[in-house]
């Protein structure tokens, strides 16, 4: 397994800024190391580079637009260099929007392939605004609207194809704050939602059993983890942290039914704010799960071989 670490030390999708700081949170939490116990190649890409937050009011809906753009054209380049030769980027967040560069890089790569590519989303929010319904501006609110083709041109387009995802790829899971224009735009599209209400109903693993159906063999998972899908209590690192999410077994649990699919082709780490961390617990819990999504309790079901 090669992987590739890519920083992407930026809030300009954000109002509450300092998940800048993130890439460099998440390497002295020993990501690297972690990866590398469990038998990667790791390449640390280093840190994609940008403009700086203006700190600006949003303009005709989107907060920093020409910034966001610029970020994620420079991790376009970067993620599509590393997939096409076969590597598995994660990329150290920063603020969500940069999914909309990861995962257009991402859907570009498949696309080429003949792969068919599914997007597990993991956050509070559904990230399904636009410029129109949007209560805030700020464009880490939008990223799934964006890659399923609604948005500025610049960033529909990022993929060579837009959308760059039909809303069938995508399964968003965990959400428990979504606004109310997302509500009905998020139906309209049929985007498939595992909402915390559902995860309550019917449990982590059944909701993770019908969002990880019927996968090809040649399908490449794309997961997008926003931290703040987790409890408040357990990642308090996050801008907008939201109460009543999965408990720490529960974030594991799923991360290890994707490790067990062996299908895992690239994720984002997204949305820790070190400045709102405590001791670095949220930064270490994210370490810990990308160690479960690369298979940690596998090693302990001997049995079941
Ligand atoms: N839905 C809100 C908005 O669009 C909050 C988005 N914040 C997030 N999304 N952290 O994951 O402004
Ligand atoms: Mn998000
Ligand atoms: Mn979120
Ligand atoms: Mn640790």
């Amino acid at each position: 397994m090669d992987v590739s670490l890519i920083g992407v030390p930026t809030d300009v999708g954000a109002s509450v800024v300092g998940c800048r700081l993130g890439p460099g949170a998440l390497r002295l939490a020993g990501i690297q190391e972690a990866l590398e116990r469990f038998g990667a190649d790791v390449k640390d890409c280093g840190d994609v580079s940008g403009p700086v937050n203006p700190m600006a009011p949003p303009v005709d809906g989107y907060r920093h637009l020409p910034e966001v753009i610029k970020w994620n054209e420079a991790l376009f380049d970067a993620v599509y260099g590393e997939v096409s030769v076969g590597r598995m980027p994660i990329m150290l967040g920063g603020d969500h929007c940069l999914a909309i560069g990861s995962v257009s890089a991402v859907a570009r790569y498949c696309r080429e392939q003949g792969r068919p590519m599914r997007l597990l989303w993991f956050d509070a929010h559904a990230d399904y605004n636009t410029a129109s319904i949007t209560p805030s501006g700020n464009m880490h609110g939008m990223p799934v609207a964006v890659l399923t083709g609604h948005g500025p041109q610049e960033l529909v387009e990022l993929s060579g194809e837009v959308p760059a995802l039909a809303p069938h790829h995508v399964r968003e899971i965990g959400l428990r704050d979504v606004d109310l224009g997302e509500k009905r735009l998020l139906h309209e599209q049929q985007i498939e939602v595992f909402d915390m209400r559902y995860l309550d109903e019917v449990g982590v693993r059944e909701a993770m059993r019908m969002a990880l159906d019927d996968l090809e063999p040649d399908t490449h998972l794309h997961v997008s983890l926003d931290l703040d899908f987790l409890d408040d209590t357990i990642a308090p690192g996050v801008g907008t942290p939201v109460r009543g999410g999965p408990t720490y077994r529960e974030a594991h649990l799923c991360m290890e039914m994707i490790a067990d699919t062996g299908r895992l082709g690239s994720l984002d780490i997204v949305e820790l704010n070190p400045a709102l961390d405590v001791k670095s617990e949220t930064a270490h819990l994210a370490v810990d799960l990308v160690e479960s999504l690369f298979g940690k309790s596998t090693l302990l079901r001997v049995h079941q071989r």
